[in-house]
C-alpha cells in the first residue's frame, strides 16, 4: 500500500482557477484519468483527472478553492506501483505549438482588411462540437471576444478572436465538429490585428487579460489539460453530467453576476443547455415576480399577500372600495396575527392536507373526569379533556411513529421526545404553547402546565421556548363549539389533531340506542408522509384509548 498525491497537472496559462464541484468523495475507489475535480475560469471549465488509481484517503481541496498546477488535490491509497507522476495528465497544449502556416498567415499579416479567425491550438481535443455561436454578421467584435463556445465531455471553452474588428462572416453553425486550423470566422479587421494573431497555438491561455500581447489569439485552451484524458472518452455528443448545469463558462459566470441559481434555470439550447438569454428570461420572470427562486420560496415568499398570489401563478387579489358599499374601519392587524398568518399560509400551501374525521366515545372519560375534579377542588387544579387528549395522542403517537415525525429534504426524522403543542386563542390571536415531555408526565402535572401556559399566552407572557420544539398539536375548540373542522398542520410537524364540542348521541350497542357521550375528531396529516389508511387507525385506537383508557397499559 502506497499514498500517492494527486496534484493539478499543467493547465497552461491558468494561474489560479477555481474549484466548482468535486466529483469523488474520501472513500472512492477511483481508476486512473477518472476526473477528481471540475475547475472553472471566466473563459473555460475542465475537469482534471486523476494521474493514478487508488481509494480516497483524502481530499485536499473544497469547492470554491483556487488551484493551480502542482496543487494536491487528493491523497490515494494504491496497492499497486506508485501511480505515474502528476504531469502524466500532461496538458499538451501548454507548451505553445507551432502554428500551421495557414492559420497564422492571414492574421499575422492583417492590419486591415479581411481576416479568418481559425481554430487555435486546443491540445489533443479532436471534433469537438460548437455548441454556441456568440457573435453574428455585422457585430463589432474586439480583439479577445470570444466567437463560439465548443465542448467535449471534459471541458467547454470559448474561442476567441485574434483580431478586432467587424464580422463578415461566420464559417461555423451549431453543433459542427471543428478542430485546429479550421475557419471559425471572417473578420473586416480595424487595424487592430494582433501582432502574434498567427499565434493560435499559445494554447493554454485561457484569459485573455493575464494573455501577453503577443499571442493574443490565444484561445481558451483549457482544453489543454483534459487534453490528458483517453482519446476514447471523447464524446462531445454525451449528455452532460447530472449535477452541474451545462452551461458555457461565460453564461455561468453571468449567471453568478446576477446571482441566478444556475441550477434552476431551464435550458434552451441544445441538450438542455442553458444561454445567456435563458439567464436573463429567468432574470426578467423573478424581478417580475412571476416566477420565484427556490431559496426565496422557502423562506415563505410564495403567494405572499404582498405578491398578490403572483407567485403562484394567480390572478391578482381582488382591490375593492369597500367604502362604495357602506361604512368601514380600518385597523392595522396585530403582531400575532401577521406572524402566525404567514405561517399558516405557507403551510397551507405547501403540504398536501387531508383531513379524516371521527368520533370517540368519551362518556366514562368524562364522568371520571369530572368525579377527579370533585375530589381534587381543594387542589386548585383542574383537570381539563384537553389533558386526556394529550395523553390519548402521546400513546397513538408510539403506536405510529410517522405522525410523530418531520420532512427534512429526503428524509423523514423520527422524534422519540413526545412535546405536545396546543392552539390558545388569546385576544392578540392564535398563539400554541407547548407541553414538553407529554409522555413522562401525569394528566394533573399536565393539566397545571396548561392551565399556566394558557395564562401566560393570554397575557402576551409566553417565551419562545415555551411555544417551540412541538412535535404534534392539538387544536381544541370543544370550550366553544362546533362539530368538526379542518386543522391546518405546524410545519414541520405532519399532523395536527382537531377536536370540537362533545354531544350526547344516541348509539347504537348492538341491541338499542344507548345515550353517549361523542367527541369529534379532526385529524389533518401530511399526505407525503401518511397514507389514508395509517390516518384512519390513528384516529380508531385514538377513539379506543379515549373509550377506554386501560388500553394504554396494552
Ligand atoms: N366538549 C365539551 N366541553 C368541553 C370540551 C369538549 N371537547 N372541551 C372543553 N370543554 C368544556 C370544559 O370542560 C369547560 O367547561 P367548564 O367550564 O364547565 O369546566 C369549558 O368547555 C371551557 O374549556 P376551556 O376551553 O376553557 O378549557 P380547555 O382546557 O378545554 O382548553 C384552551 C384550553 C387554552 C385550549 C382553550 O381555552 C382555547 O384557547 N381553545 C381555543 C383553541 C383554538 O383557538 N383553536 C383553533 C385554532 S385554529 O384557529
Amino acid at each position: 500500500m502506497a499514498l500517492v498525491d494527486i496534484q493539478v497537472p499543467d493547465i497552461g496559462d491558468f494561474d489560479e482557477v477555481a474549484v466548482i464541484e468535486l466529483l469523488v468523495k474520501v472513500g472512492d475507489t477511483v481508476k486512473a484519468e477518472q476526473s477528481l475535480i471540475t475547475v472553472e475560469s471566466d473563459k473555460a471549465s475542465m475537469e482534471i483527472p486523476s494521474s493514478g488509481a487508488g481509494v480516497v484517503k483524502e481530499l485536499l481541496v473544497k469547492l470554491g478553492d483556487k488551484v493551480k498546477q502542482g496543487v494536491v488535490i487528493a491523497r490515494l491509497e494504491n496497492d499497486a506501483a506508485p501511480a505515474e507522476k502528476p504531469a502524466a495528465p500532461a496538458a499538451p497544449a501548454a507548451a505553445p505549438a507551432k502554428a500551421p502556416e495557414s492559420q497564422s498567415a492571414p492574421a499575422a499579416a492583417a492590419e486591415s482588411g479581411p481576416v479568418t479567425v481559425l481554430v487555435p491550438d486546443i491540445g489533443d481535443f479532436k471534433d469537438v462540437a460548437v455548441i454556441e455561436v456568440l457573435v453574428k454578421v455585422g457585430d463589432t467584435v474586439k480583439l479577445e471576444q470570444s466567437l463560439v463556445t465548443v465542448e467535449s465531455d471534459k471541458a467547454s471553452m470559448e474561442i476567441p478572436s485574434n483580431v478586432a474588428g467587424v464580422v463578415k462572416e461566420i464559417t461555423v453553425k451549431l453543433g459542427d465538429k471543428i478542430n485546429i486550423g479550421d475557419p471559425i470566422a471572417v473578420v473586416q479587421a480595424s487595424g487592430g490585428t494582433a501582432p502574434a494573431a498567427a499565434a493560435p497555438s499559445a494554447p493554454a491561455a485561457a484569459s485573455a487579460k493575464t494573455e501577453s500581447p503577443s499571442a493574443p489569439s490565444a484561445p481558451a485552451s483549457v482544453a489543454s489539460t483534459p487534453a490528458a484524458a483517453p482519446a476514447a472518452a471523447h464524446d462531445p455528443s454525451a449528455p452532460p453530467r447530472a449535477g452541474l448545469p451545462h452551461a458555457s463558462p461565460s453564461v455561468r459566470k453571468f449567471a453568478r453576476e446576477l446571482g441566478v441559481p444556475l441550477d434552476e434555470v431551464k435550458g434552451s439550447g441544445g441538450k438542455g443547455r442553458i444561454t445567456a438569454e435563458d439567464v436573463q428570461a429567468f432574470t426578467r420572470a423573478v424581478m417580475s415576480g412571476a416566477s420565484q427562486t427556490r431559496a426565496a420560496t422557502a423562506k415563505g415568499g410564495a403567494g405572499s399577500a404582498a405578491d398578490g398570489g403572483a407567485a403562484l401563478g394567480l390572478i391578482p387579489w381582488p382591490k375593492v372600495d369597500f367604502s362604495k358599499f357602506g361604512p368601514i374601519e380600518r385597523k392595522d392587524m396585530s403582531r400575532i396575527k401577521k406572524i402566525s398568518g404567514a405561517n399558516l399560509h405557507r403551510n397551507w400551501v405547501m403540504i398536501p392536507h387531508v383531513t379524516n374525521h371521527d368520533d370517540a366515545d368519551i362518556t366514562d372519560l368524562e364522568a371520571f373526569r369530572v368525579s377527579t375534579n370533585k375530589e381534587n377542588e381543594k387542589s386548585g387544579v383542574k383537570v381539563t379533556m384537553l389533558a386526556f387528549l394529550i395523553k390519548a395522542c402521546v400513546a397513538a403517537l408510539r403506536k405510529f411513529p410517522e405522525f410523530n415525525a418531520s420532512i427534512d429534504g429526503d428524509q423523514l426524522v423520527y422524534k422519540q421526545y413526545y412535546h405536545i403543542g396546543f392552539a390558545a386563542d388569546t385576544p392578540n390571536g392564535l398563539m400554541v404553547p407547548v407541553i414538553k415531555d407529554a409522555d413522562k408526565k401525569g394528566i394533573m402535572q399536565i393539566s397545571q402546565e396548561m392551565g399556566e401556559l394558557a395564562k401566560k399566552a393570554r397575557d402576551g407572557k409566553l417565551s419562545p421556548g415555551e411555544m417551540s420544539g412541538a412535535s404534534f398539536t392539538i387544536s381544541s375548540l370543544g370550550g366553544i363549539g362546533g362539530r368538526y373542522f379542518t386543522p391546518i398542520i405546524n410545519a414541520p410537524e405532519v399532523a395536527i389533531l382537531g377536536v370540537c364540542r362533545s354531544t350526547m348521541e344516541p348509539v347504537w350497542d348492538g341491541k338499542a340506542f344507548a345515550p353517549r357521550l361523542m367527541l369529534p375528531l379532526s385529524l389533518s396529516w401530511d399526505h407525503r408522509v401518511i397514507d389514508g389508511a395509517a390516518a384512519a387507525r390513528f384516529n380508531v385506537y385514538l377513539g379506543q384509548i379515549l373509550g377506554d383508557f386501560r388500553r394504554v397499559l396494552l
